[in-house]
């Protein structure tokens, strides 16, 4: 079979059925094209994306700047490793650093790596900073977390599906309630090893739950309070998904390296993925100021393809088109919109009883149990109506679409949603 012979959504299902392994389950939909807040199936039916492929699409897909950043390198120098240097990883450090606030970046490719990345630099930072005694370095977490799906990862998840026969497992995490000041308080009062603290500014996986006013302010204090580094996991929320470029630093291409607005959130180590490349190449990348960063030295770390030149070249493409099409701005704007509208429906239905989120990364809770099919019905009826999103847990469904829609194609999507839930409403009445 040819590369080129074009399949039907049934022959692709079957191939991917019988040649891969089966570590998903996707919506029963086969995309073949993408343009903007639009992905086409291969008989050839338009929808709206309203996932975004996690938020990796921030930009929309196939954004012409991205890809245009894309094919120039490809045909120029894409890998070097980083045993020599090449003329755009540089640029992109320092556009990155200087984008976000920090003095330093260290790049890789996925956010898992990212993740892990920092776990290390907390803990060597532990070690060689703060004094902790060798192999004693813990680090908190939140319960319900999803930092995504390495075994040192996975070790402190507590979703059975993503963790169970993968041990054994690693050591050093701390768990705590998510959005419980006291519960963190109380840990960093009476534990001297712990190094840092992980967290998602909002819980993505979980079911988009945003965390009480104040609570990443508080987080950051205590954490400055007991010396603990406050690692913030933005891969998901981050790149103007939730309305500002990031969801814990409210500063939008903060120039001051110690950005003086907003230094109550601002985290010791950043993590970020998915989007910074707009979802057209694997990068992500750890931030940190120097006092941090100074930890890792030449052999401590580093990745075939981290800091490559198509990366580089794509990433400074992605996070100019954040700023030159004011993505932030539109997702808070646009984000509103979306709640306010849903909002208006829930008390006419039965259905949904809930909408949450921030800027565009939202959800809604399905009048159902967890164990129901009824957030995945209502998922596949959508698709047929148009609309492509996938349930996070049960019985609730993530929205959020690519962060250029406009107005008009945001209220087209709100009616395509009402129109799809009401079906469901009738069944329920
Ligand atoms: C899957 C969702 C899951 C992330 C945060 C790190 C990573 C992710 C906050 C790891 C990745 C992806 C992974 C993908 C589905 C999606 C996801 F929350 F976004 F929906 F799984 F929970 N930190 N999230 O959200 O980044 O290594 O994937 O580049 O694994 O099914 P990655």
């Amino acid at each position: 079979m040819s590369v080129l012979e074009k399949l039907t959504s049934e022959d692709a299902i079957a191939l991917e059925e019988k040649y891969g392994a089966h570590n998903y389950h996707p919506l029963p939909v086969v995309l073949t094209k993408g343009k903007g807040v639009y992905v086409w199936d291969v008989e050839g039916k338009q929808y709206y994306d309203f996932l975004s492929a996690y938020s990796a699409v921030n930009q929309g897909h196939c954004h012409p700047k991205i890809i245009g950043a894309m094919l120039e390198q490809a045909q120029t120098l894409t890998l070097t490793s980083r045993a020599f240097y090449n003329d755009m990883l540089g640029k992109f450090e320092k556009y990155a650093t200087e984008t976000f606030g920090f003095d330093k970046m260290l790049p890789m490719n996925t956010g898992a790596e990212a993740v892990e990345t920092a776990l290390k630099l907390c803990r060597k930072w532990a070690y060689e900073k703060k004094g902790v005694e060798e192999n004693k370095a813990k680090i908190v977490v939140c319960e319900n977390n999803f930092h995504g799906r390495t075994t040192t990862i996975i070790s402190f998840s507590n979703d059975p599906v993503a963790r169970k026969n993968f041990g054994p497992y690693t050591n050093g995490f701390i768990k705590i309630e998510y959005d419980n000041i006291k519960a963190l308080e109380e840990v960093l009062e009476s534990d001297a090893t712990i190094a840092g603290f992980l967290v998602e500014p909002i819980q993505g996986e979980a079911g988009v739950y945003v965390p009480s006013e104040g609570y990443l302010a508080k987080a950051k204090a205590l954490c400055k309070k007991y010396n603990v580094l406050f690692i913030a996991d933005e891969v998901q929320t981050g790149i103007a998904r939730t309305g500002k470029l990031l969801a814990t630093c409210g500063n939008c291409s903060c120039i001051d390296k110690h950005c003086s607005k907003t230094p109550e959130v601002k985290p010791d180590i950043l993590i970020l993925g998915k989007a910074i490349s707009g979802g057209a190449y694997p990068i992500s990348g750890v931030f940190a100021n120097n006092a941090i960063m100074e930890v890792i030295q030449p052999g401590n770390h580093g990745s075939t393809f981290g800091g490559n030149p198509i990366a580089a070249a794509v990433g400074m493409a992605a996070l100019e088109v954040v700023k030159e099409e004011k993505l932030a701005e539109n997702a808070t704007d646009l984000g509103k919109l979306f709640r306010a509208e849903l909002n208006a429906f829930i008390p006419t239905c039965n259905i949904v009883t809930k909408v949450r989120g921030k800027g565009l990364l939202n959800a809604i809770l399905i009048n159902d149990t967890e164990e129901s099919s009824t957030a995945w019905d209502i998922c596949m009826a959508l698709k047929e109506n148009g609309l492509l999103a996938k349930p996070t847990h049960g019985n609730i469904i993530r929205f959020a679409p690519p962060l250029v829609m406009t107005k008009e194609q945001l209220l087209d999507c709100v009616a395509i949603i009402i129109k799809t839930l009401k079906q469901f409403d009738e069944e329920i009445k």
